[in-house]
């Protein structure tokens, strides 16, 4: 289909009559949904966007460590402890899992670190904001895990192999994150009415910065149209917001908790939930740096780099002395 796509104004993509043969040959095995593969042949902004994609999904799972993090020592009951301590530690693994797939593209997981640590490459938004009580754990866990599994599972069949592999084993544990969540809500809107208060003053909070995970509104996201035609993205932003606001707004009636927007309404027409649009111009100052955690989730970053510092270069050394006396029994061999 992609392969017919017409040239757009301001769009990126090319026609089929501008690209090389090589180009048209690449296009041809992403649109007969074929895995292209790290020694494959690849365009280098399909190689840099992937990059950019992993790599800025990667420092998600890591620095979305942070305000979970905090509530690990403050959890209620040693269960919740143990749950929650498990969430934080499977998305440290996905962190490794999506640097190990960015790695396969040339570089180097140091490289995508420093690119972090200098504010140079993004992580998400929702990140960037405070975890404020208990009920905020429920709140991050149903909505956001739920918002990033929306996003997720259609990556699992990206056209990058490593890409779409890592996605699969994320999916996983993505779902048990989300349900861990709801839990949660759900013990605290049956509870007294002071703890369902908390749970509706946590969504109240985290609803709009959970819509803005999936990205500025179509009109104005740069890389989708291209994106979408190397499969490197399935949907749009604005399909996959829809989607999530469709599955959560049953998921609160539920609860018994009322969503922060008055247009929220089932629009029979269409069959979807009507929804306002978050606050854009807060998303860009977000994606700035200049959101309420910004500064200091990349401090907490940098801090545990510098502190780190000793166990990598013991590590790298270790490694050096092993590699050497490998090297010089094999020589004492021959
Ligand atoms: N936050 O052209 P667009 C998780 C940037 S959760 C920050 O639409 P694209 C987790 C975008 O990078 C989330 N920046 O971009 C859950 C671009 O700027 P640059 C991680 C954002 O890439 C629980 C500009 O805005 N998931 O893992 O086509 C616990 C224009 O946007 C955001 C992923 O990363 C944002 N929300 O679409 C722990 C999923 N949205 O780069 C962890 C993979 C947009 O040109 N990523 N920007 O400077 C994707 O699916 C896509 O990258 C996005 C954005 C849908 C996020």
């Amino acid at each position: 289909m992609y392969a017919q796509m017409i040239k757009t104004a301001g769009t990126g993509v090319k026609s089929p009559e501008e690209m090389t043969d090589q180009e048209r040959a690449f296009q041809a095995r992403i649109d007969a949904d074929e895995k292209i593969e790290p020694k494959d042949w690849m365009p280098d902004d399909y190689r840099a966007t992937l990059i950019r994609q992993i790599g800025q999904h990667a420092h998600s799972e890591i620095v979305g460590q942070l305000p979970e993090g905090n509530w690990i020592t403050r959890a209620p009951t040693l269960e919740r402890k143990a749950i929650l301590l498990a969430k934080v530690q499977d998305e440290a693994g996905h962190g490794l899992y999506l640097y190990c797939a960015a790695e396969t593209l040339g570089i180097s997981r140091d490289e995508l670190t420093e690119d972090l640590l200098s504010g140079k490459m993004k992580y998400s938004s929702i990140f960037n904001y405070p975890t404020l009580n208990w009920a905020d754990m429920g709140a991050v866990g149903w909505l956001v895990d739920g918002a990033a599994i929306m996003n997720q599972v259609p990556l699992q069949r990206t056209s990058f192999g490593p890409y779409s592999r890592a996605m699969v084993r994320i999916c996983k544990e993505e779902s048990f994150h989300q349900r861990q969540g709801y839990d949660i809500m759900m013990k605290m809107c049956q509870g007294t009415e002071e703890q369902k208060q908390m749970a509706q003053d946590a969504m109240n909070r985290t609803w709009f910065p959970a819509l803005m995970m999936f990205g500025p509104s179509d009109k104005d996201s740069v890389h989708s149209t291209q994106s979408m035609a190397w499969k490197i993205k399935i949907n749009t932003n604005d399909e996959l917001r829809q989607k999530f606001v469709d599955q959560t707004v049953p998921q609160a009636e539920y609860l018994g908790l009322t969503i922060p927007d008055e247009n929220v309404k089932l629009n029979k027409k269409t069959g979807h939930y009507d929804y306002s649009e978050p606050d854009w111009s807060e998303f860009f100052e977000v994606i700035k740096g200049n959101g309420p955690c910004n500064t200091e989730r990349l401090n907490a970053r940098n801090k545990a780099w510098d502190d780190g510092k000793w166990v990598r270069d013991g590590l790298l050394a270790h490694a050096r002395k092993k590699a050497a006396r490998k090297a010089s029994a094999k020589t004492a061999a021959e």
